[in-house]
């Protein structure tokens, strides 16, 4: 069987962005995307997956383009009436996104796992590449920080990231299981590249190597793993990544990024601007590739997916 998959492990609307470019260039079989399921949470007693469904109505170009997250042409109505019974909006939940949590959660208490529940939103949404949520088991990121410990959304969107983190957890990672499909790939001979989308390395991709196995299972994979880098100009271009970094004391630099996914990459995607590191992370061993990293446009996302699949078939053992 010749290379043929790209795995991609993604979380976030920065990862959503390269996944879609990466889907606009592949064929729907050779791509498989893993989300982040570490942001997910109970809310109003709903299962609510904001990595997932950020993937889901990406890919299906249905997300609302100005935050990234939730759905175009989105109604309020459900919202409003619960502010007036003074419940908690901070988290807001249009009319059409309900929906998907309503059939999620249903379905979850019917039995389905979370694979085949997102399975089933892809196909209703018409999406073509699988989407596999990282682990069907529970992993929440929670957050030590200068206020206490916090839930991931509590942090995120209820303390709009203005707490100090002071370290991270995945409660429940140890005794979570890649999902099947996710394991399966890992260990087979199709792989063509793995690619770590440029999403937060400690919020939205930590949690899905900290699964027992993946890293193990990376370094084990012939295909060639490169990471695209989420800080441009020492800048995140979306998020609180930078800020993150810098409480956590790391430099805030594409070659910290590099330093943290050291063990499991063969490449790493710079973008311009920081075009004068390549020769140290080359330097480290790690290939570079030099490009503009910076998604706007739709045709930007193909664009870097193509660069990113390029670079892959340059790192890969038998280069065809
Ligand atoms: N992010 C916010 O900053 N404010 C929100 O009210 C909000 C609601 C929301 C609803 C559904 C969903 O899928 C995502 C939502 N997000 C919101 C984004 C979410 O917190 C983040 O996308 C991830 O958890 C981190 O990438």
């Amino acid at each position: 069987m010749i290379d043929r998959i790209a795995l991609a492990l993604s979380g976030g609307v920065g990862g959503a962005k390269l996944a879609l470019g990466l889907s606009r260039v592949l064929d729907p079989q050779e791509l498989v995307i893993v989300a982040n399921t570490g942001d997910d949470f109970e809310h109003f007693g709903l299962h609510i997956s904001p990595d997932v469904d950020t993937l889901l109505y990406t890919l299906a170009g249905i997300n609302n383009p100005e935050t990234g997250w939730g759905r175009a042409e989105e109604t309020w109505s459900c919202m409003t009436v619960l502010k007036r019974l003074r419940d908690e909006t901070w988290f807001r939940l249009g009319d059409k996104d309900i929906a998907m949590h309503l059939y999620r959660t249903a379905r979850l208490k019917n039995g389905a796992s979370l694979s085949e529940v997102i399975d089933g939103l892809r196909i209703l949404l018409e999406i073509g590449p699988e989407v596999l949520p990282m682990s069907d088991q529970p992993v929440r990121t929670t957050l030590e920080t200068n206020e206490g410990l916090m839930p991931f959304q509590q942090y995120f969107v209820r303390a709009s990231c203005k707490p100090v983190v002071k370290a991270l957890r995945f409660a429940g990672v140890s005794d979570a299981q890649m999902t099947p499909r996710f394991s399966h790939l890992l260990r087979s001979n199709d792989l063509r590249a793995i690619i770590i989308c440029p999403s937060n390395p400690y919020l939205s991709i930590d949690p899905i190597l900290a699964i027992p196995g993946v890293r193990e299972g990376i370094a084990r994979s012939p295909a060639p793993t490169i990471a695209v880098s989420p800080i441009v100009g020492g800048n995140a271009i979306k998020g609180p990544t930078a800020k993150l970094m810098s409480e956590l004391g790391v430099p805030v630099s594409a070659t910290a990024i590099v330093e943290h996914y050291k063990d499991s990459l063969d490449g790493f995607v710079l973008d311009e601007v920081d075009a004068g590191l390549a020769g140290s992370i080359e330097a480290s061993g790690i290939a570079c590739a030099v490009t503009n990293t910076v998604m706007k446009t739709l045709e930007d996302r193909t664009r870097l997916a193509r660069v990113v699949l390029e670079f892959a078939r340059t790192l890969s053992p038998t280069v065809q």
